[in-house]
């Protein structure tokens, strides 16, 4: 079983049912990871980090009788390793029909060495990036099926933001290659508002197909100082990054994450007017959240500020942490008065329907 942190109430319920009926329980990915003794308590077999290296060798010890509690492989997945996921198991799924959202998912990277206070990405997949081989992308892509594909890498182009040129150069050709491929499909794409800044790039990705770009304004100190307004120049870029962006035919669909030491109540009325001088036709709004196994987790543990480990609250709409320039309650309120102040200026799907994107509809209902 494979599960993020919050996922983990649920994940260990499911966990203790099978072990009570005698079926053993391996458990790995995110949360496992970074607490492992808590994840052992629930099951056999915990693996630690990545698995391509190790998932044969667990397999047959526990075939043997004679498997270790925890696993981890001796060095990072490389890149010729990385897997093409069996995407037949889904398509052929019988579930799949009961979902009113179909997307394909396109993993282009492993790891990352940018070590963001809030990310747990290094800790899970390490710190060394690697990229997956061009020509088995494009194969991956021109083997989809359904009309949307989720990039889940919000790493690659962090790296090209920040100063990697090999990320540039991978993207520019990934991007190019995709868009020679000519299959009408959509991406949705994640990132930071600094990649925007590229105006080589933007047109190959919108070329490509890149509909939708999950911008996450700020995570980054600079980004927060822009919604601060402690930096006019830069939310000025952002704003026209923005812009650029949806001229080119990209959706920006815009996270803000609430809660830094320097956020008041007033937080709410910076955002709502920097969306609308950015034209953020379509807004999601999550309160931060100090995961387990990151910088800003440790941090928190040691001022004493972190308030539960319920983890079913650990989902970015509930408040986990003792805020600073605020209360809880108003950090709270903050939240929910922007998810309504937006929603209420905002016929979201009224844009969303004159944008020229494949389902985005069912995006708007799954993000509501
Ligand atoms: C795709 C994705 C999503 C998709 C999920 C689709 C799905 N059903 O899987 C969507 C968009 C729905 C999503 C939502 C959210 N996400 Co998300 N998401 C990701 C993302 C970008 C990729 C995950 C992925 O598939 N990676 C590729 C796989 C191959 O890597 P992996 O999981 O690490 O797996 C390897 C090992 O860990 C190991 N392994 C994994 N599982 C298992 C199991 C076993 C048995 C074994 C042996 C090994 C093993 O083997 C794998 C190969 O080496 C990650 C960031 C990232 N790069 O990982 C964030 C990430 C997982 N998401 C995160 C967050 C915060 C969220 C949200 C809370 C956001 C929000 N505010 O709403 C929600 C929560 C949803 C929920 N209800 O749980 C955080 C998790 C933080 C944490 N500590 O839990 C991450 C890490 C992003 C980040 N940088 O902080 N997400
Ligand atoms: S947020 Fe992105 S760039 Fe930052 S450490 Fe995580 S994966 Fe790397």
């Amino acid at each position: 079983m494979s599960f993020f942190t919050p996922q983990a109430a649920w994940a260990y319920d499911i966990c203790d049912r099978f072990r009570k009926v005698g079926k053993r329980v391996i458990v790995g990915g995110v949360h496992p990871t970074v607490r492992t003794d808590e994840a052992a308590e629930h099951a056999d077999i915990v693996c630690v980090g990545e698995a391509e290296l190790i998932w044969a060798e667990i397999l047959d010890d526990v075939e043997r009788g004679e498997h270790r509690s925890r696993y981890s492989q001796p060095t990072a997945t490389p890149a010729s390793a990385l897997p093409t996921p069996a995407r037949s198991a889904i398509y052929e799924h019988p579930a799949s029909e009961r979902y009113d959202i179909h997307l394909d998912y396109l993993e282009l990277s492993r790891g990352c060495d940018m070590r963001c206070g809030a990310c747990v990405v290094p800790k899970v997949q390490g710190t060394c990036a690697r990229y997956k081989d061009i020509g088995q992308v494009v194969e991956e892509v021109a083997s989809m099926r359904y009309p949307m594909c989720f990039i889940t890498d919000d790493v690659v182009f962090m790296h090209h933001a920040n100063g990697h040129p090999q990320a540039r150069v991978f993207l520019l050709d990934v991007f190019g290659e995709i868009g020679r491929l000519g299959a009408p499909r959509g991406f949705f794409t994640s990132t930071v508002p600094i990649y925007q800044l590229d105006s080589e790039l933007a047109p190959v990705m919108a070329k490509a197909g890149a509909t939708v770009s999950y911008t996450t304004f700020g995570f980054d100190p600079i980004s927060n100082a822009a919604l601060t307004r402690g930096s006019a120049r830069f939310r000025a870029k952002m704003i026209d990054q923005t812009k650029m962006l949806q001229d080119t035919g990209v959706l920006v669909y815009a996270a803000f994450h609430l809660g830094f030491d320097d956020h008041t109540p007033a937080i709410v009325d910076n955002i709502l007017t920097f969306c609308e001088e950015a034209d953020i036709r379509m807004a999601q709004f999550c309160l931060r959240t100090p995961w387990p196994g990151t910088v800003m987790w440790d941090d928190l543990v040691r001022q004493g500020r972190i308030l539960h480990t319920d983890w079913r609250r650990y989902n970015g709409a509930n408040v986990t942490f003792q805020p600073i320039g605020m209360t809880e309650r108003e950090l709270g309120d903050a939240f929910v008065t922007l998810w309504q102040e937006y929603s209420e200026r905002y016929h979201i799907l009224n844009d969303l329907q004159r944008t020229e994107v494949v389902d985005l509809e069912s995006f708007a209902r799954v993000s509501a």
